[in-house]
């Protein structure tokens, strides 16, 4: 069998999360750029970023994604996926801002949801307007897949020219309010992709680790770190982005499939 290696991506803050929620969320710049930097060491390839103010609150401002950036590419290489999605209630203007950085990647969030309480707006003309600034910016797009109807939609709106051709997927599964944590649910999901195309799945909070454990075996990809889920077991704050890291690296050793590199991303990506 010819080796599938598993790409790691790294969630390291996201835009929910609190130091109410666990005291070990990384904030600041620095810290940012250093749980980057140890995410990166463990193995994961890509980082998932959001970044924070100076009061530690989520946003899309350009000067701290430059920042972050630079930071992050100080210390380590690897691949640096942007949130478009910012916080529920971004307006659209700030979610796209930071593209003008010109990311590798950047997430392209597919249908409006609920979430939790709140509603994650993305209409029709929220997601073409992001797929116009990521395309003008030569970013490649990680699809970020809440519920079965948005595969719908990613399909709908290929057909029409709105969303790049080439792209990777991201089921992001169990958030209050999109589709469930189920093997089923992603088995469902998987089985819409075309054949070939890369996909990773997110789980949120518990979901986390039997996600990856599954997606690990049946040749996806996974998306860990603090941003999905602070615990590292019931009751247990995990202490870090990398302890999250490592335990994927750790399972996927056991299951013979080897870690992928931050060039070896690139290929499988096509960057
Ligand atoms: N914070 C969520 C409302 C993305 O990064 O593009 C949206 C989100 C998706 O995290
Ligand atoms: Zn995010």
């Amino acid at each position: 069998m010819t080796a599938n290696p598993l790409i790691i991506t790294c969630a390291i803050v996201g835009a929910e999360m609190t130091r109410e929620d666990t005291p070990y969320l990384p904030l600041t710049p620095d810290e940012l750029a250093m749980a980057a930097k140890q995410a990166v060491n463990a193995g994961a390839s890509i980082i998932h970023l959001h970044v924070r103010d100076e009061q530690g609150k989520p946003t899309q401002r350009v000067d701290i994604f430059k920042e972050v950036t630079a930071k992050i590419r100080n210390q380590c290489d690897c691949i640096i996926q942007y949130s478009t999605g910012g916080a529920v209630g971004t307006p659209l203007d700030e979610r796209c801002a930071p593209l003008a950085l010109k990311p590798e990647m950047a997430s392209l969030s597919m249908g409006t949801m609920n979430f939790g309480t709140d509603i994650f707006e993305n209409s029709e003309k929220t997601i073409r307007s992001i797929a116009e600034a990521i395309v003008k910016n030569g970013i490649m797009a990680e699809l970020e897949i809440f519920d079965y109807g948005m595969m719908d939609t990613v399909y709908r709106y290929l057909r029409k020219g709105w969303i790049p051709e080439k792209f990777h997927v991201d089921f992001v599964l169990a958030v209050p309010g999109g589709m469930g944590g189920s093997l089923k649910n992603l088995l469902l999901l998987v089985d819409r992709l075309e054949s070939r195309q890369s996909w990773t799945v997110a789980g949120i909070g518990p979901f986390q680790l039997p996600l990856a454990i599954h997606a690990i075996t049946m040749g996806g990809h996974v998306r860990v770190g603090l941003e999905d889920n602070i615990y590292y077991r019931k009751g247990e704050l995990a202490k870090s982005n990398v302890q999250l890291v490592e335990r994927i690296v750790r399972i996927a050793g056991e299951m013979d499939r080897p870690v992928a590199t931050v060039t070896e991303t690139r290929n499988i990506l096509g960057l």
